[in-house]
């Protein structure tokens, strides 16, 4: 008897006013109220069906998964931002050192060269402050100097409403990955283009802000329609074929029983090899 009940406390896990039910094997993810099979998960805790809790991230908090960044001297806004399809207006005094507009998306392919263009409050006439846009092409969560930072200029007297702007053409290489990717527009005070933000600034005078780009990855395709002329004989397949380019595809004609294949023919070129034409 004593033994049962000991074994019964055990199938129980118990964490504020929450308490499911673990069959052997099983562990439960506080919050979401799901078991996973043991073994599925290491953790701090170790992996013993019964040690503690375990928590798995589902979704991320922003910036992440990229750094933060903060201008800790004071917040110099950026003001508006125009790529592609974004264009996006903010205010030109306060808000916070890092603005989300994640929401706010452009859409690009590979091999497109598109004008950046900024505008912001330089916080006085004297002032410069350098213009640095970070696009995270092959989505791996950080930014990288090398592939994925753009120098696009220096702001000089500018209000942020006045209408001053520096602008300057950023080119998708053709390392980037399809699909949606980072885009961290920086403004930082300095007179050099040295002075520039890095993705994950501390100090200073600035701002930065954050966007979505979603990323076509320029695979450019073709769609082949076969036909027979007539109805003695068929084709296969029979229907419309995505091709991309540069590729090649094939068809298999097949002759009725006391005909044979006369010509073939097409709009896309291709070459005949006994009852296989391909087409390139
Ligand atoms: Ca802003």
């Amino acid at each position: 008897m004593y033994r049962r009940n000991r074994y019964c406390r055990r199938r129980w896990q118990q964490r504020g006013t929450e308490q499911r039910r673990l069959d052997p094997g099983q562990r439960f993810l506080h919050g979401h109220g799901r078991t996973i099979p043991a073994g599925a998960l290491q953790t701090d805790l170790g992996n013993s069906a019964f040690d503690g809790n375990a928590s798995l991230k589902v979704g991320f908090t922003f910036p992440e998964p990229y750094c933060p960044v903060n201008f800790s001297s004071a917040v110099e806004p950026i003001t508006r931002v125009l790529f592609d399809g974004i264009d996006n207006s903010s205010p030109a005094t306060g808000g916070p050192a890092h603005q989300d507009f994640t929401s706010v998306m452009g859409t690009v392919a590979v091999g497109d060269t598109l004008a950046m263009r900024v505008e912001g409050n330089t916080a006085g006439s004297s002032y410069t402050t350098q213009i640095k846009v970070y696009i995270d092409w092959g989505q791996d969560g950080s930014f990288n100097e090398a592939i994925d930072a753009h120098y696009i200029g220096a702001l000089t007297n500018s209000t942020g409403a006045d209408g001053k702007f520096v602008t300057a053409d950023i080119t998708v290489p053709p390392t980037a990955l399809g699909g949606t990717t980072r885009m961290r527009v920086t403004k930082k005070y300095g007179s050099a283009a040295s002075s520039a933000a890095t993705p994950c600034n501390t100090g200073g005078y600035g701002q930065a802000e954050d966007y979505t780009l979603t990323v076509s990855n320029g695979v450019v395709t073709h769609t082949v329609t076969p036909s027979v002329g007539t109805g003695d004989g068929t084709i296969s397949p029979a229907t419309a074929q995505t091709v991309n380019d540069g590729a090649t595809t094939s068809f298999t004609l097949a002759a009725d029983a006391g005909f044979h294949i006369d010509t073939v023919g097409g709009t896309c070129g291709g070459s005949l090899a006994g009852n296989v034409f391909t087409h390139r």
